[in-house]
């Protein structure tokens, strides 16, 4: 028989056969490792010293200006059944895909080291976690997956003992956008990645293997792999209430796991702890209870907007041992990007002049790669080997108009509806068209490892007679008014509206029914303090019947272009909200 460490020698072996190297090394995640990979880094210019007097241990990549972004068009997810993919992903032949994308590995390595990187997602010690190696040839992406993933030793270790890896082989290529893939092979766990350095495109252990990889064990193993936030809302009772909480990329994750109570919040004792930003694997505990854990150890965050008022925890943690990737600087090399609220940018993101009007001087889609452990509101729970009981699902979208701020789902099968039919105005965080609108369910329609009906089927299919479900919510903070301007003030004061959520699981608030779901009743939010006229609420909480029925017709042409494999149950329920928007009803 052969051994986990044969087999894992064995492919770095024909892997080194494929690529020629000139070297391999193995990594053990060590400190002298990282400081060594930094000042290779630093020498061959990947990495730019910032100001180590204001950010000790911390570092600029330019990445290639044609390369910022994930790209969709080029992510496949390559079962042998093109529909188990389904509509929602690109597809291709596995044999055509393997064959393709080992071309390009052919002799790609020549000159270069390829490094080893064993580890795994979630606690060391979790039954939840899980673990992957990847090749790569880009001590960027090394570095990176050191502080967003527990790498080395350990997770080696792990591996060895566990029998089963996720295999992950990345090389950056030439960066040429014409000769790039992220290929997905779910059935052989196994991702592939050519010509692309860049975040979710070359740290494989993130989207590629804990969403889309995960999602796909995740539903033939009965739990479930999320492109979620995780946060811990401390009431003044010292009880801790932990949400989950999907919004498509660049729509404020990171921003809600770590906001800071607004006054009187503050002083009145609320808390909130951070668990998790961007991803969040649930598995069914024997109470029923969905139980998360984050499967990184570090976020990856968009740079813009992060400001002392906006995210004050994260300011805080970015100022040591932090790599920031395409942000611009100042004069004295400190980080800067648009948002940021002070000092001036002197360099732009591709290094030059800042003030040449060449458009924004940090890219849009900037990123800051720090650990978890550097937050603040950093939760102790994070290492908890079963995870945290989660008492509410959120989903939200980024939607200019129609969406009011906050609604609550009937039950489940609604809840699902809500996740299955959300839609956002697209981000910098993907290489298409920012600001159209789009569904993006559950905030996973890049990461779902496989057809979409079958995943709604899934998520339907935690609904039985002993589970505890958590309560299902909608937010939306991006809602304008005429002006143009955001009607809430969003960040910080987002609490206001956790508090209400949190009302509800407690049975301490009525809310009212709309045919929609349930918004909260007069009162109940609390605006003290926040200058927000009754207009604005309004606004705020609109629900237009006209616009609704066409977006519930849109919404059941969504779900039936999944044809067969979508669960009937979801399309009932969509007909269920027709009928009560028809009629008026809420109790339809
Ligand atoms: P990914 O890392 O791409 O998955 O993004 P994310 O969902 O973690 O988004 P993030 O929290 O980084 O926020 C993205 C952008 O939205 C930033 O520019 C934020 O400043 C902005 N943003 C976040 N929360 C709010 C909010 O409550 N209101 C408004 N108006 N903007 C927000
Ligand atoms: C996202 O796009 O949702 C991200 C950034 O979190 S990346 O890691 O590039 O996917
Ligand atoms: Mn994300």
């Amino acid at each position: 028989m052969t051994s986990t460490l044969d087999s894992l020698n064995d492919w770095v072996e024909q892997t080194a056969r494929l690529t020629r190297p000139d070297r391999v090394h193995w990594c053990d995640g060590s400190e002298a490792e990282y400081h060594a990979l930094v000042n290779q880094m630093l020498e061959n210019g990947d990495l730019i010293e910032l100001n180590q007097d204001t950010h000790p241990g911390c570092y600029l990549h330019r990445s290639d200006p044609k390369d910022v972004a994930r790209v969709e068009q080029l992510t496949l997810v390559c079962h042998p059944n093109r529909e188990d993919a389904g509509p929602n992903n690109h597809w291709m032949d596995p044999a055509e895909a393997h064959a393709k994308i080992d071309a390009l590995f052919e002799g790609c390595m020549a000159g270069r080291t390829l490094y080893v990187v064993p580890y795994c997602m979630g606690p060391i010690g979790s039954p939840i976690a899980r673990c992957g190696v990847e090749i790569t040839d880009s001590p960027y992406v090394v570095a990176n997956m050191r502080i967003m993933t527990r790498m080395g030793k350990a997770a080696q270790e792990r591996i060895e003992r566990e029998g089963s890896f996720v295999k992950g082989l990345h090389s950056t290529g030439e960066l040429d956008p014409e000769r790039r893939w992220i290929m997905h092979f779910p059935e052989q766990l196994t991702i592939k990645s050519y010509g692309s350095g860049y975040g979710g495109n070359a740290l494989l252990g993130k989207k590629c293997h804990a969403l889309r990889i995960a999602s796909h064990q995740a539903h033939s193993e009965g739990w479930l792999a999320e492109h979620m936030l995780i946060v811990g809302i401390q009431n003044p009772q010292g009880e801790i209430h932990y949400i989950a909480a999907a919004f498509p990329s660049a729509c404020g994750k990171t921003n809600l796991s770590m906001l800071i109570p607004p006054e009187p919040y503050a002083t009145n004792g609320w808390k909130i702890w951070t668990v998790g930003d961007d991803i969040c694997w649930m598995t069914p505990g024997e109470d029923g209870q969905l139980w998360a854990i984050n499967p990184e150890a570090g976020f990856f965050g968009v740079a813009p907007g992060t400001s002392r008022k906006t995210n004050p925890n994260a300011l805080a943690m970015l100022g040591r041992d932090a790599i920031f990737t395409n942000v611009a600087v100042t004069a004295d090399m400190q980080p800067w990007w648009e948002g940021l609220g002070e000092g001036t940018p002197a360099k732009d993101w591709q290094g030059r002049d800042a003030n040449s009007g060449n458009g924004p001087a940090a890219h849009p889609n900037s990123r800051f790669t720090v650990s978890a452990s550097q937050c603040p509101s950093w939760s102790p729970e994070t290492e908890a080997a079963h995870g945290v009981p989660i008492s509410a699902i959120v989903f939200g979208g980024r939607r200019q108009s129609l969406v009011p701020l906050v609604f609550e789902a009937r039950d489940w099968t609604h809840g699902v509806l809500l996740g299955a039919s959300m839609a956002s105005e697209t981000t910098a965080a993907a290489t298409d068209k920012v600001g159209v609108v789009r569904r993006d369910p559950m905030a996973m329609k890049p990461f779902c490892g496989y057809n979409f009906g079958d995943y709604f089927a899934h998520w339907l299919s935690f609904d039985k007679d002993d589970s505890q479900l958590p309560k299902v919510f909608h937010v939306n903070w991006f809602r304008k008014g005429d002006d143009g301007s955001f009607l809430w003030p969003g960040f910080g004061e987002n609490m206001r509206v956790l508090e209400w959520m949190l009302k509800r699981i407690s049975g301490q608030a009525q809310g009212v029914q709309t045919p929609i779901g349930i918004i909260p009743a007069d009162g109940e939010l609390d605006l003290a303090g926040l200058d927000l006229d009754q207009h604005t609420l309004q606004a705020l909480f609109a629900i237009d019947p006209a616009a609704w029925k066409q977006e519930l017709e849109d919404i059941g042409e969504y779900l039936d272009s999944y044809g067969t494999r979508m669960p009937e149950k979801l399309k009932a329920e969509q007909q269920r909200v027709t009928r009560a928007l028809d009629e008026g009803n809420p109790q339809s």
